[in-house]
């Protein structure tokens, strides 16, 4: 296949080219692997920040192993719960699952949960290289541990439009003492309790709580100890003069994140899986499910280290910096860099974070121009609110829960009791929410009712910010959309103007996205195509937000979707079908 790629004559070149192309794809088609995971899912005391705590392991790891694949390749993943008591759905997040939304992990959504004991197969196709990402999508288990990486490989023979010496990945997160029950249950409590700023910043799974603060008695029955060797801080070992793709994602529970590598700048290359027109930073912002790869050269004085910092902005910090070791190959890897770490840039301070946003467009010779006009705009005004007392999230004065049963599973069947059928409003009365003032609208409703979207249509969603029910705050809120890609057609401040915003859309070149910031007081305006049968949940990243009702679910074309697979189907609806397919009421 190579020699295809070397066309002896120039004349002739164009025609070998396409010619090339088509064998390739062929050679592509059936070279397409099947990636086989077996993943042991459980419970295990670790140290990820020195304090000892239950953490979810994928194979006794987290975070769990990298899933390594080309494009092209069918993925399985044999999940074994062993949580013993819990149940657990696993997302994998960024993939678009055209052909298997049953196997997009969203439990209430797309399946019922694996119970403990059980074995859940997923089964997809990952159709586009790029970095992408796994996690729990059951509760609020994610932030007990459970998430790693996919990393797919462009087919042989094609490479990226950028070059590098080494591919090295990391996901940021923040990490909490308290247990995710105590967390959800407190979110649900009368009074609320909120579940607070992170206690450490992690890197790749690694970092550092003082265990000197919690006084002698722990640290003497070894609840927290500074020198297990699980919470020595992450390194990346670089050889000097090489250039590195760096992936770097962030699954925070909470926190929006400044990354940095002191003295180092860093080029943007990939968003989500789709390349970047290249810019260079000197700080990375990044939003809980967002990946990007940038590109980084060791070209800095070689006969030391340097610090690998991640830092909270957008919410007054009151963690310490995250630390890591960019280390420089002989040195030793726990050599400590003579400088003190970097703060971060200034928490409040969104003009920059706005401005990294805008600065994100499609790689030239990338673009996949959007439609120039849609089919519907939905807007989604987000406000806290109070419902019986409860402290939630809600859209459009909507506060999301799921159903019993998977909307998968009650459209595929007709079950039109499962879930309230009156849809939710397209938008609210933006002209008259006073969107700086602290949130007054007590009283939202709680409801589980669905966006049902026309098949294969252009759907705006613009995202618009508002003040929650705390004076001058505003919160960044990452919005990750399942099955889809979609085009970042702009960013605003202030209240999104119906009349003259639309004007400013970037239909040139918008970098398309499956995670995207609404910054504080803002919008964000998104455009995709309804052409995904399935249900996709649409929903804020931040872990307690989305439990609070921070969210949306979309159907579209679910008559298109094919057989559903009895495995994404509950133990007893299982048995009760079973028993109907002998009493011969039901198919299977
Ligand atoms: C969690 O832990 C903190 C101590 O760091 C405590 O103040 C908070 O109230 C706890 N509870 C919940 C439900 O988050
Ligand atoms: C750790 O906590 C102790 C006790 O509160 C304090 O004296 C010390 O300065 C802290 N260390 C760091 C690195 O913050
Ligand atoms: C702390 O961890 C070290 C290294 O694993 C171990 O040798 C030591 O016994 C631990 N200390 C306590 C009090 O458990
Ligand atoms: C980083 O980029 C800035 C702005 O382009 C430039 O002034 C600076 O010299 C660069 N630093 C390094 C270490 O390359
Ligand atoms: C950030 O907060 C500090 C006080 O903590 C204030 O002095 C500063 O003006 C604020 N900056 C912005 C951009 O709001
Ligand atoms: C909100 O609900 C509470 C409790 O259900 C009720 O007491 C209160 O009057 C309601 N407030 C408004 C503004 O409807
Ligand atoms: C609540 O908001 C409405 C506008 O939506 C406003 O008319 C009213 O004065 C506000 N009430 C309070 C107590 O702020
Ligand atoms: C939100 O819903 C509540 C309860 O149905 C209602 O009282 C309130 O007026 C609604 N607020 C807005 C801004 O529509
Ligand atoms: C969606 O519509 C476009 C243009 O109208 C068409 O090219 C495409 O095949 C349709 N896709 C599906 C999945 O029906
Ligand atoms: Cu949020």
């Amino acid at each position: 296949m190579v020699e295809l790629h070397q066309p002896k004559s120039s004349t002739k070149s164009f025609l070998i080219r396409i010619l090339a192309a088509v064998i390739l794809g062929i050679a592509r088609t059936a070279d397409a692997r099947i990636r086989h995971y077996n993943f042991d899912v459980r419970y295990e005391f670790k140290f990820p920040d020195c304090y000892q705590k239950l953490v979810i392991t994928v194979n006794g790891v987290s975070p769990g192993p990298t899933i390594v694949a080309q494009q092209g390749d069918t993925v399985v993943v044999d999940v074994t719960n062993d949580l013993g008591t819990e149940n657990l759905a696993i997302h994998w997040h960024g993939i678009r699952q055209r052909g298997t939304p049953w196997s997009d992990g969203t439990e209430g959504v797309t399946q019922c949960p694996i119970l403990p004991g059980e074995t859940f197969t997923y089964k997809f196709v990952v159709d586009r290289a790029g970095t992408y990402l796994y996690h729990a999508h059951y509760g609020m288990q994610r932030e007990a541990g459970l998430y790693g990486m996919i990393r797919v490989a462009l087919p042989d023979g094609v490479s990226e439009p950028f070059a590098y010496d080494y591919d090295r990945s990391i996901i940021l997160n923040d990490w909490y003492h308290n247990s995710t029950y105590e967390q959800a249950a407190g979110l649900s409590s009368i009074p609320f309790v909120w579940v607070g700023e992170p206690k450490s910043l992690l890197i790749h799974g690694r970092g550092r709580f003082n265990c000197s603060s919690l006084g002698t008695t722990s640290s003497v029955a070894g609840l927290c100890n500074s020198t297990n060797p699980e919470c020595s801080p992450y390194v990346m070992t670089v050889v000097p003069g090489k250039k590195y793709r760096l992936r770097v994602a962030s699954l925070t529970a909470l926190s929006a994140l400044s990354f940095e590598i002191e003295g180092h700048n860093l080029t943007v290359v990939e968003a989500d899986g789709n390349y970047v027109e290249p810019f260079t930073v000197k700080n990375l912002f990044i939003y809980s499910g967002e990946t990007y790869s940038v590109l980084v050269t060791a070209n800095q004085d070689p006969s030391r280290n340097y610090w690998i910092t991640t830092n909270v902005v957008s919410r007054k910090p009151a963690t310490p910096t995250g630390l890591g070791v960019f280390n420089y190959y002989p040195n030793h890897p726990r050599r400590r860099p003579p400088t003190d770490p970097t703060s971060g840039p200034p928490w409040n301070d969104t003009a920059p974070r706005l401005a990294q946003s805008l600065a994100i467009k499609a790689k030239q010779g990338y673009i996949h121009t959007p439609p120039l006009t849609s089919d519907r705009v939905i807007v989604f005004l987000n406000t806290q609110n109070k419902i019986n007392g409860y402290f939630h999230w809600s859209v459009n004065n909507v506060s999301f829960t799921l159903p019993q049963t998977p909307y998968l599973i009650a459209l595929k069947k007709g079950l039109l009791n499962a879930f309230n059928q009156t849809p939710p409003p397209d938008g609210y009365d933006f002209l008259n929410y006073p969107i700086f003032k602290v949130a007054n609208n007590t009283n939202a409703t709680s409801s589980n009712s669905i966006y049902k979207l026309k098949f294969n249509t252009t759907i705006d969603v613009i995202l618009q910010n508002a003040n929650s029910m705390t004076p001058d705050t505003s919160e960044t809120h990452p919005w990750h959309l399942h099955g889809h890609d979609f085009w970042v057609l702009g960013y605003g401040q202030g209240k999104f103007d119906f009349n003259n915003d639309p004007k400013k859309y970037n239909l040139a070149n918008p970098i398309m996205k499956n995670t995207v910031p609404v910054h504080p007081y803002g919008w964000t305006a998104l455009r995709f195509q309804s052409d995904n049968p399935g249900v996709w949940s649409f929903h804020c990243h931040i872990e307690s937000h989305f439990y609070m009702g921070m969210g949306v679910v979309f159907e579209e074309g679910v008559e298109k979707v094919g057989e559903l697979p009895s495995s994404i189907m509950a133990k007893a609806q299982k048995a009760s079908t079973a028993r109907e397919v002998i009493g011969g009421s039901r198919e299977g």
